[in-house]
């Protein structure tokens, strides 16, 4: 009888635990990305944040990470990346779309001169 009052509080235990490990059904991910400025920024962001599953999207231009937070029901990492290669930047380690990258303005580009606007 003792056992089986040890495993039922070991289940509630597990199952308590699981529920509070779990506050919110938010992910969030950084992504390491090829932005050059303020308008790269606004870019990725607009794509990001227009995009089903994402919930904010911002991007750190010093170190051009974008954090990214979503709905993981309706969408996740793989799609969030493909988001920002086709918007012409790299994601992590997955190259930009090219063409997508061609279309962007000069000095959004990856090999264009450091420049501030
Ligand atoms: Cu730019």
């Amino acid at each position: 009888m003792k056992q089986v009052t040890l495993i039922f509080v070991l289940i509630l235990g597990v199952v308590f635990g699981t529920a509070a490990n779990k506050p919110s059904k938010q992910k969030e991910v950084k992504i390491k990305t090829s932005a050059q400025c303020e308008m790269c920024k606004e870019r990725i962001e607009k794509n990001l944040s227009l995009s089903k599953g994402i919930v904010e999207a911002v991007l750190n231009l010093d170190d051009k990470v974008v954090t990214v937070k979503y709905n993981p029901k309706k969408t996740d990492e793989a799609k969030i990346k493909q988001i920002i290669i086709e918007t012409g930047y790299d994601a992590d380690n997955l190259m930009c779309v090219q063409s997508a990258h061609d279309k962007l303005p000069d000095c959004c580009q990856k090999n264009a001169a450091p420049h501030g606007h």
